[in-house]
């Protein structure tokens, strides 16, 4: 394991797909950083948080931990707080399972965690925009809007966010998967066609805690996940490399990347917040069965009560940070008195938000 993370950290830092977020003067992204996000299909903007950022993220994320249940037997979902997921500690909660749409089709290797490891760790929170301000904030991030723009269009549309979590000699692993579960078979199957995730850090990332990419399998279609482990005999993919980044940095991800991380044996915890966009014709009249059963339609006002979050998070970022230009989202221009962040809309917008994501 030590030679490939080693190896693995090397060829990271070779790739060429790191710095600060530059766009042209006419609003582009700047060629060499879309040069490489397509070559690799994954991109390190180096600090685009602030350290004042990140700590108000990190309080966030310590007040919700601090209510949160120890185990997922006396979780309670409440309505208007982040769900909760807990696992195993260093267990593989979807390899081989039909979880996530069977996306994790193979296992990952499962360490034995220490004698006096709790008996679940809380590795994943979702619907993170309710009751976490600076999550709020940050989906208002301006250059990251500016990226979404860049990369989904004007007229882009939320996805779905979430925290992963992954305690030192704790955190589960995340199977080799990619994400999208819709449009591989599409007519008009492209590289982007299932949107993008921004990973914002709150810690520095480690060969051993980090997300692996396998670079470039964003533009290959559908595959066979299975087979791909089966013939590099471990879950160690050679063509993989590690995610490494520093806390503050936010990189972006292509959703058809295959990626997956490894138990996290290491004494250093990870922290990423995860926050997608789509094009809009990627979901716009798409029927999607949810994970409890029924049948959904993306009918436009799925996508507009849904993109609401977005004008919302861009009010609550303008008066937070007064000094900042705040994003225009063309799909809201005109309609900004009406998508203020208040406590009005903190319960009829935010509250059950998640149920309306966007996933394919
Ligand atoms: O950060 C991780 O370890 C897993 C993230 C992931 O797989 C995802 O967001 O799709």
């Amino acid at each position: 394991m030590d030679d490939y993370f080693r190896t693995g950290r090397t060829r990271a830092f070779e790739l060429g797909n790191r710095g600060p977020i530059r766009f042209t003067d006419d609003q582009r992204l700047h060629p060499a950083i879309d040069e490489a996000y397509r070559r690799c299909g994954f991109y390190v903007f180096e600090g685009p948080l602030r350290d004042l950022e990140v700590h108000e993220l990190e309080a966030d994320l310590a007040e919700l931990l601090t209510r949160a249940p120890a185990y997922r037997d006396s979780a309670v979902e409440a309505q208007g707080r982040p769900a909760l997921a807990f696992g195993k500690p260093l267990s593989d909660p979807y390899g081989g399972t039909d979880k996530n749409y069977g996306r994790h089709p193979a296992k990952m290797s499962e360490p034995e965690p220490a004698q006096d490891a709790p008996k679940e760790t809380l590795y994943f929170v979702y619907g993170i925009f309710q009751g976490m301000d600076a999550c709020l904030r940050l989906y208002g991030h301006p250059d990251l809007l500016r990226v979404a723009e860049a990369i989904n269009g004007p007229d882009f549309v939320p996805f779905a966010d979430s925290i992963w979590i992954k305690e030192p000699g704790l955190g589960t692993s995340v199977a080799w998967h990619q994400d999208g579960t819709t449009h591989w078979n599409h007519p008009r199957w492209n590289e982007d066609i299932h949107g993008f995730n921004f990973m914002a850090q709150l810690c520095r990332t480690t060969p051993q805690n980090a997300l692996w990419v396998v670079p470039g399998s964003h533009k290959l279609g559908k595959i066979d996940i299975k087979a791909l482990v089966d013939d590099a005999g471990t879950d160690r993919l050679p063509d993989a490399v590690p995610m490494l980044c520093e806390p503050g940095d936010v990189a972006i991800c292509n959703r058809q990347a295959l990626h997956g991380s490894f138990a996290n044996t290491s004494a250093d915890r990870r922290v990423s917040i995860v926050i997608g966009f789509h094009r809009r014709d990627s979901v716009l009249n798409v029927k999607k069965e949810q994970r409890a059963g029924e049948t959904v339609v993306y009918d436009e006002d799925r996508i507009h009560r849904r993109s609401r979050v977005i004008q919302l998070a861009i009010d609550a970022r303008r008066s937070y940070y007064r000094t900042e230009t705040p994003y225009v989202y063309e799909p809201f221009i005109g309609l900004e008195d009406d998508n203020r962040f208040t406590e009005a809309t903190r319960k009829t917008v935010l509250e059950g938000y998640h149920l309306l994501n966007l996933g394919i």
